[in-house]
């Protein structure tokens, strides 16, 4: 038998691991429709015949599982939908993109730097909390948020709020303020779906900028929740790149996993569907799933001790900030406010690297749907400023973003953050 050195066994291990991710994409494509297609990918999508991967854009392009690719076909014909192959086998696909992409154990950290979330690399869900020492490679999320704790207590405090359906963790990193602004808030929530990486990557960054930051931290008092939905998380890094749901199985059904983000108790079933296979499947009952229990629990508890003042929700992709309702026509209060504050948020955003975010009314710009965090947050809690912020990148790369954009988008989301987080401040209380 062969000796491997170490570097070489990494990299067999990081081969095998992206190869999995793609497998059960095998035989899945990837078709454009053409033509005046307003309801179909929608009907499409609730059915669980097809998902819609261009939510932000004009719902023109859909993936669809091998074994419906006839009867997406009949329909589409039958309402007289052109359409083309894109993609002819997804997981071909990504996996000759990824030899180009796949960048990892090339970071280490020293003690003087850490703890820190990788810049050059997506984390496992073990590389963000298990108890490894900085000289170990690879640095575990996981891993990182317990040597924060470590590192930063007592004024950064991290907490499990409950367990994912599988038992995982879910972490809350809560950041204390000093004097200032006690009793002023905020939440973000990171990786609610799976497969948008870019959300619990950038989010760990805000946590990292912001434990370090003696300015703007002294302003609030902020809870961050980095990875909503770990077993999602860990699925797409193991089995399905493309995963959106959490990992409840469903007996007798061929599919598995609820839609996190149309599991909350407002205007629940709204834009959300009855049927398993679906990616918006809504589950049984408004928070009938760990997960989005304990975010709410915690959230109720931060909005009963202390002034919530604004939510934001980490997404990809798309790159839009967009402001409740998603599932009524009517205004949300404070919409005004938040459109202005949202736009103070997109400008700063756009100064590192010119990347332009537009802000919209959720329900416009992507489509009709709630039971959503962003929803919950508005009309049942009353917080003031609510949004859902939808990463890089317009549609090029979508989920499958290049570790390369790592830090262009956390550096200007942390702009963006900066500036938000002046602008709302409720004392007026200005850095010097
Ligand atoms: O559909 C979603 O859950 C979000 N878009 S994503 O592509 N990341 O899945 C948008 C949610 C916006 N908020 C509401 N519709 N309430
Ligand atoms: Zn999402």
């Amino acid at each position: 038998m062969r000796c491997h050195s170490v570097k070489q066994l990494v990299l067999i291990a990081t081969i095998t691991l992206s190869s999995a991710q793609y497998q059960s994409l095998s035989g899945y494509q990837v078709w454009a429709l053409n033509g005046d297609i307003p309801n179909v990918s929608i009907h499409l999508l609730k059915n669980g015949l097809a998902d819609i991967l261009d939510f932000a854009g004009p719902r023109k392009q859909i993936s669809i599982h091998p074994k419906n690719l006839e009867e997406v076909d009949r329909i589409l014909n039958q309402e007289g939908i052109h359409h083309r192959v894109l993609i002819e086998d997804l997981a071909v696909y990504l996996e000759s993109r990824d030899v180009l992409r796949k960048k990892r154990q090339t970071e280490t950290c020293s003690l003087a730097s850490c703890p820190k979330p990788l810049s050059e690399s997506f984390m496992t869900f073990e590389e963000m909390c298990c108890k490894k020492s900085c000289n170990n490679i690879p640095p575990q999320m996981e891993w990182y948020l317990i040597n924060l704790n470590a590192t930063y207590y007592p004024r950064v405090e991290v907490t499990s709020i409950g367990k994912s359906i599988e038992g995982r963790n879910i972490w809350q990193v809560f950041i204390k303020s000093s004097a200032c602004n006690e009793g002023t808030a905020i939440w973000l929530e990171g990786g609610i779906h799976a497969r948008e990486w870019i959300s619990p990557a950038v989010t760990l960054h805000l946590v990292n900028r912001l434990a370090r930051d003696c300015s703007i931290g002294k302003l609030f008092d902020v809870y961050i929740v980095p990875m909503a939905n770990p077993d999602g998380y860990e699925y797409t890094w193991n089995t399905n790149r493309l995963w959106r749901k959490n990992r409840r199985i469903i007996p007798d059904s061929d599919c598995d996993g609820v839609d996190l983000n149309r599991n909350w108790d407002f205007d629940y079933g709204v834009g959300a569907s009855d049927a398993y296979c679906s990616e918006i499947y809504k589950g049984v009952s408004a928070f009938s799933e760990p997960e989005t229990l304990s975010l709410k629990t915690a959230m109720e508890a931060v909005n009963q001790e202390k002034n919530l003042i604004l939510v934001i929700a980490l997404h990809s992709y798309g790159q839009y900030l967009l402001y409740p309702y998603g599932g009524r026509t009517e205004s949300a209060p404070f919409t005004t406010e938040m459109i202005e504050k949202g736009k103070v948020f997109t400008r700063a955003v756009s100064h590192s690297h010119e990347t332009v975010f537009r802000i919209d009314n959720s329900g416009v710009a992507y489509s009709q749907a709630s039971g959503a965090t962003d929803d919950w947050a508005k009309g049942v809690l009353g917080v003031k400023y609510v949004y859902t912020l939808e990463l890089r990148d317009g549609g090029s790369e979508g989920f499958v973003l290049g570790v390369d954009k790592i830090a262009p988008s956390e550096e200007e989301i942390w702009e963006g953050m900066r500036a938000i987080l002046l602008s709302v401040n409720p004392s007026n209380y200005t850095l010097l």
